[in-house]
């Protein structure tokens, strides 16, 4: 059986979170690298591999997948990883979990990943910021993490459990792109979740370093730049 291929781009969000579930899991990959910025997931090399023209895409000796949940599952499954990321046999657990999965993409990924579009692309671009927009998105955010407080943590020390799973990766590696905008403040300001971002951190290191330099860390680093030259 050969490595996974790993189609992604690290500064992408859900590729960061696929990519720290294998590392934290030693399944092996090989990573082919589609760059978003030089928009290489619409060339007809990668749209011959999936037509789905986004990333993260995995090739598992000849069975393709996208959408980073279900790739999760798939890999749970197929490498049998430990329970607490994705459990097997517990019904309920794994339902939770699924909850959260699907929860996610409108509420914490849409309002986070608008909030960070709105304010970096159009800083690249030199382009004024529609400051209505990000309001809105950042009230949106502000309710979903309410209720990632109120309903998924309650008492937890995880979204779904005791223990860490791959609804906490999805949301971290999420939520964290808006550290590139310097807007960590909107989801570390919340003590509840700013605590629990802290233990799904130290759970995922040293993975979670490994893709700093390629991902949020870069972004980050143009970001300033950006902003620090449109100050001169
Ligand atoms: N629901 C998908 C989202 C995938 C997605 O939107 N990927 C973005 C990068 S974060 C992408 O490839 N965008 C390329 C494009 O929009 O052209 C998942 O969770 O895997």
């Amino acid at each position: 059986m050969g490595a996974v291929k790993f189609y992604a781009d690290l500064r992408s969000q859900p590729c960061r979170a696929v990519f720290i579930f294998m590392k934290a899991n030693a399944i092996q990959f090989e990573m082919e690298k589609v760059d978003l910025f030089l928009g290489e997931q619409l060339q007809e090399k990668f749209t011959q591999v999936h037509s789905i023209q986004r990333v993260p895409v995995i090739d598992d000796d000849g069975f393709v997948l996208g959408e980073s949940g279900a790739i999760f599952r798939y890999l749970s499954r197929k490498f049998n990883v430990a329970d607490h990321w994705y459990p097997a046999a517990d019904l309920t657990r794994q339902a939770r979990i699924d909850e959260y999965l699907h929860w996610h993409h409108t509420n914490i990924r849409v309002n986070a990943m608008m909030t960070f579009r709105h304010i970096y692309i159009n800083k690249v671009r030199g382009k004024p910021i529609k400051e209505d927009e990000v309001r809105r998105h950042k009230s949106e955010l502000s309710k979903a993490l309410n209720h990632i407080a109120s309903y998924f943590l309650k008492e937890r020390r995880f979204l779904c459990g005791n223990d860490i799973s791959v609804a906490d990766i999805q949301a971290l590696c999420e939520l964290m792109q808006l550290d590139a905008v310097r807007e960590e403040g909107l989801y570390l300001s919340n003590p509840i979740v700013g605590a629990w971002i802290g233990r799904v951190k130290a759970r995922v290191q040293p993975y979670l370093a490994e893709c700093e330099a390629e991902g949020v860390g870069m972004m980050k680093q143009m970001y300033e730049a950006i902003t620090s030259s449109s100050k001169l």
